[in-house]
């Protein structure tokens, strides 16, 4: 195996010569299919992947077959159908869709092993976890497992531009375009689309959600045909493809002069359009749509509002099953800097609370976590939960924009962790986002989870080898949120970087450690942003505190913070349910690392922690350095128990990390040093 990253956690290395490798041997001899059960589709997709996993991981080849030969076999089945594994199994409704039953079988003197689901989606599901097992040396004798996902939609958001560029990438460039051209080689898609289904991703969406000129022809026969073969390659592996689609499309290419959802043509060319996409696509999962939102187009044009506009597609998507994925990124770019009555946090809010109720069935609300933008930290959108006519799903980023940019490693599983368990008590206690996202605070038709996607053309997908632990982590969270973070990241470095334990606890410990590094050496308590304008990576403390973008900071020489509360600010906090509210507004209960999102308060101010705000960001700044120092040290004591070219990949990002929290920890302790004119306690170097 080539250890350019490029296999992620599919590796397979070979594991033979171990009591265990005898015993995965045994078993491995025949998967078997019953009789009468095709092997096509998806099924045929679960033979080939066990196959080629066994066959990596023993060097030996497995026969498939219909009828069992051997004393013990794994068998592959598609549940509720008439065969002998359905006998065997009886009751099966404790599966939901696409979850599976694995199970060791003991029949008198033939023993198997059961991967079987009640769709063909759900029995892949069930080979890439038995592979899973090999992998991290577990033990296949005793197995009794029914998993079931708890999202229905566990979605990808490609933000790639058909010039081969990705927004917001940082692993080179598209996998999908080049040159306004659709790529030609199904490989490269074809292993993204394994990496995926290996973890349960069932959607991708895969351009941009800032549609351009060139990519709006996406959905028209110049590009369909070329759209058609990615769809067919997901498809092989239980994987729906998604369109973003330009809002303005029946103006751009459609020859008319309006995109006024209310206006017959407009509608008329829409259904059109959805008719000629299902031509081409018959799974064809649906549009995303970014509309009114950093100054693309919509239905505001019009004195529309976006439930006028997002049910104009529905209604033509809908005969086909087809989903819209409304974003609810919509809030004032243009703002006045002195203007401090508006206040982009409330924005989301603002607009879609009042329209719940007024979406068709088959629309989508997609609400990123935070009512900002992706930032280190943030409170969880007040809009989660408080529609419950209408439904929702959550937006992730696993692109680190804010939080590293792939060069410093902020293993992000903890933080959607924070938000999924979030109670927002729309419906009284325990009512999470967690179960919100699942439909199961408010009935939802439709629900689930989505993410920005990571990977680029980069040999190791993600830039950064251990950014691939975010992308293996979210496929995990989204199938099962109660994993632990630790759980996850034991999972992916057990597979990632075999069973050497030196190496398995440092990269739990140092993922599980870095996000609050990264928090700790960059903005402060919920403040967010002071990140170098538009390019987002490293310190510009007041790079947007004068900029249209309503991302302020408003310090000082006196104090720091945005006073959201009901009284004296914004009244942000007023969106929240009265028991989350009551929290926030008062300085009392705000929690420590939220402070500055939510209050102004002088840098004497004291935490709950004791430290006063200044001394908090001294101290912190100081250690997010020591800490990333620490966790340099000790990869370098990995040498050698790390394949070469890996572990000078990562000890090399790593020093460049060092040199992004320096630079961090000078410019902002310099620049608070300088606005209070409060010495550091302990006299440490400041600027
Ligand atoms: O965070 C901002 C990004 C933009 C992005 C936008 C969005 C795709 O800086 O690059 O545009 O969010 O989510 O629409």
């Amino acid at each position: 195996m080539g250890n350019n990253g490029y296999a992620a956690w599919l590796r397979y290395d070979e594991v033979t010569g171990t009591e265990l490798a005898a015993q995965y041997a045994e078993w491995t001899k025949e998967i078997v299919i019953p009789s009468g059960v095709p092997i096509e589709g998806v099924l045929k997709t679960a033979v080939m992947e066990l196959s080629r996993g066994v066959r990596s991981l023993l060097e030996t080849a497995p026969s498939v077959t219909h009828e069992s030969s051997q004393e013990r076999f794994i068998v592959l089945d598609v549940l509720g159908g008439e065969t002998w594994v359905d006998k065997v199994m009886g009751d099966v409704s404790v599966i939901s869709d696409e979850g599976y039953i694995l199970k060791t079988v003991r029949e008198g003197e033939r023993e198997y092993i059961v991967a079987a689901g009640l769709t063909e989606k759900g029995v892949l599901y069930a080979a890439f976890h038995l592979l899973r097992l090999m992998q991290s040396g577990a033990s296949l004798d005793q197995l009794d497992l029914v998993e079931s996902p708890k999202y229905s939609l566990r979605m990808i958001n490609h933000w790639d531009n058909i010039d081969g560029s990705v927004e917001r990438g940082y692993s080179g460039r598209s996998i999908f375009y080049e040159n306004n051209k659709v790529l030609s080689d199904a490989e490269r898609i074809r292993d993204y689309a394994r990496l995926m289904a290996s973890v349960g991703i069932n959607g991708i969406a895969i351009n941009n959600v800032n549609v351009h000129r060139e990519e709006t022809f996406l959905i028209t026969e110049k590009l369909l045909p070329d759209v058609a073969r990615i769809a067919e390659v997901f498809g092989e592996y239980g994987i729906k493809l998604f369109l973003s689609v330009n809002y303005a499309g029946t103006i751009e290419i459609g020859g008319l002069e309006t995109a006024d959802p209310l206006d017959e043509r407009v509608r008329a060319w829409w259904k059109d359009k959805a008719a000629e996409v299902y031509r081409y696509i018959p799974d064809f999962g649906g549009f995303l749509v970014k509309a009114d939102s950093e100054n693309r187009p919509g239905p505001f044009t019009y004195g529309r509002d976006h439930a006028d506009g997002a049910n104009m597609l529905a209604e033509a998507l809908e005969p086909y099953g087809g989903l819209v994925l409304w974003r609810c990124f919509v809030y004032n770019c243009h703002q006045d800097w002195r203007d401090r009555s508006t206040d982009r946090a409330r924005a989301a809010f603002d607009h879609f609370k009042p329209l719940d109720g007024r979406f068709k069935d088959n629309v989508i609300l997609q609400i990123k976590n935070g009512p900002m933008d992706f930032q280190v930290r943030e409170p969880v959108s007040p809009l989660f939960g408080a529609m419950e006519h209408t439904n929702q799903m959550m937006e992730f980023q696993i692109a680190q924009e804010y939080t590293g940019q792939q060069r410093d490693v902020c293993f992000l599983i903890p933080q959607w962790k924070e938000v999924l368990n979030f109670d927002t008590h729309v419906k009284g206690a325990g009512s999470t986002v967690k179960e919100i996202a699942a439909g199961q605070v408010h009935a939802y038709t439709h629900s689930g989870i989505t993410a920005v996607s990571n990977i680029g053309n980069d040999e190791n997908w993600t830039g950064h080898h251990l950014a691939q632990a975010n992308l293996y982590g979210y496929g995990r969270l989204v199938w099962n949120p109660e994993l632990t973070s630790e759980e996850i990241a034991r999972e992916w470095a057990a597979q990632t970087f075999g069973s050497n334990e030196k190496v398995q606890d440092f990269s739990v410990n140092f993922l599980l450690q870095s996000w609050s590094i990264y928090e700790n050496y960059t903005a402060p308590l919920g403040v967010g942003w002071m990140v170098t304008p538009h390019y987002h990576y490293g310190p510009d403390i007041d790079g947007y505190e004068y900029s249209k973008w309503g991302t302020y900071h408003f310090a000082d020489h006196k104090g720091i913070g945005v006073d959201r509360t009901i009284a004296t600010g914004t009244g942000y906090t007023g969106q929240y349910m009265k028991t989350n509210a009551e929290i926030y507004d008062s300085l009392d209960s705000c929690p420590d690392e939220l402070l500055l999102f939510f209050h102004h308060v002088p840098y004497t101010h004291q935490l709950k922690s004791g430290k006063t705000i200044i001394q908090h960001i001294y101290d912190t700044h100081f250690a997010g350095v020591e800490q990333v120092e620490y966790w340099i040290s000790r990869w370098l004591e990995l040498e050698g128990l790390v394949d070469e070219d890996r572990f000078h990949h990562v000890a090399g990002r790593m020093n460049k990390q060092l040199e992004n929290a320096k630079q961090w920890r000078d410019i902002v302790n310099t620049y608070f040093f300088r606005k209070s004119g409060i010495p550091d306690a302990q006299n440490r170097v400041i600027y």
